[in-house]
């Protein structure tokens, strides 16, 4: 990685953690229409694997991705309108977090049923495929949603037709409040269905980067997919309404020491790229600008409501 792009993806991480606590603000303060998923600590998982893509490439986060989201070009306004459930958010109050995509900007829209994007993912890549295009898809699960059938499915299916599909494995000790031990036996490296598996620490953006270029590679030479796990920690509870009471203190402090922002900083400071220290204030004004301005947005145009619903 070189400084330019060193600077970049560290400003990327630093925005994801601001963007993330204006939105813990607006969910305090009753703003939001629902509760906010935190990435705390996972930011390299989420920003310097998509860092790693090219324009064109695809990507289909999940809920604790906005990193993923910023990194392609989503702004902190669009996801402060949508918590918001503002009409001229992206969903127009239709939704009210990251559940919002648009293939022209290289987004698959997230869906909630855990597993459900990896064959969604797959069949993307398989067009990809088959249209003889050069590029990727990528996609992120957790340790809980890597136990579902549709992620057996979806990936064993990538693993025989050789996709290009990069699937992101967050290993961050919890699903929800259930520890992995009690759901699945062994590693999540071990579900990798014969896929390319590639185990990195997930809090070194560094090695992260250098993890999904790979994988990048790997899936464009017709050797796909490519299931990289990112061993890492959820600092939060699931999201803000959980007050993570069954976590040990001990172990959540072990882990904050592992931060991955820190880290990263520290080894830019030691390659002398030190990142511009009015950086965090600037990115603070700046979101406190697009917060207000979210809120104040107007509500749905009830004459609206019908629009983009399905009828029988
Ligand atoms: C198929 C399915 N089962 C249950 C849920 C409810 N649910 C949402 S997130 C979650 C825990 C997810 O844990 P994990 O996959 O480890 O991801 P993490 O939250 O740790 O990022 C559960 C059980 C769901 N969305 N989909
Ligand atoms: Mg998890």
């Amino acid at each position: 990685m070189d400084r330019s792009a060193a600077l970049a993806l560290h400003e990327a991480m630093l925005l994801t953690r601001l963007t993330e606590e204006r939105l813990v603000k607006l969910f305090r303060q009753g703003h939001t229409m629902g509760s906010v998923y935190r990435s705390l600590g996972q930011e390299a998982t989420s920003c310097a694997t998509a860092f790693a893509l090219g324009e064109e490439d695809l990507i289909a986060p999940m809920i604790r991705n906005l990193g993923s989201m910023l990194v392609r070009g989503v702004s902190p306004e669009e996801i402060f309108l949508q918590y918001l459930g503002r009409g001229t958010g992206p969903t127009g109050g239709r939704e009210h977090n990251n559940h919002f995509g648009g293939i022209a900007r290289g987004l698959i829209a997230p869906t909630s049923m855990l597993g459900a994007l990896i064959p969604v993912c797959a069949g993307v890549a398989l067009a990809i495929q088959q249209k003889r295009e050069q590029r990727v898809v990528m996609t992120w699960i957790g340790d809980g949603g890597s136990s579902t059938g549709a992620f057996t499915e979806g990936l064993n299916f990538a693993v025989v037709q050789s996709l290009p599909l990069i699937v992101v494995g967050e290993a961050n000790g919890w699903a929800y409040s259930t520890p992995p031990a009690k759901q699945m036996k062994g590693p999540m490296s071990a579900r990798s269905q014969g896929a390319h598996t590639l185990v990195v620490d997930g809090n070194d953006a560094n090695e992260v980067f250098e993890a999904a270029s790979e994988a990048r590679t790997i899936c464009l030479s017709g050797d796909g997919p490519v299931f990289l796990v990112c061993e890492t920690y959820r600092l939060k509870g699931h999201a803000e309404h959980d007050d993570q009471r069954y976590v040990d203190p001990a172990e959540l402090e072990a882990w904050a020491k592992k931060d991955p922002l820190p880290r990263f900083e520290a080894w830019m400071k030691a390659q002398g790229w030190n990142p511009d220290p009015k950086l965090p204030a600037h990115l603070e004004a700046r979101l406190a600008a697009d917060a207000e301005h979210a809120l104040g947005a107007p509500p749905p145009d009830p004459s609206t409501l019908l629009e983009g619903v399905f009828s029988g």
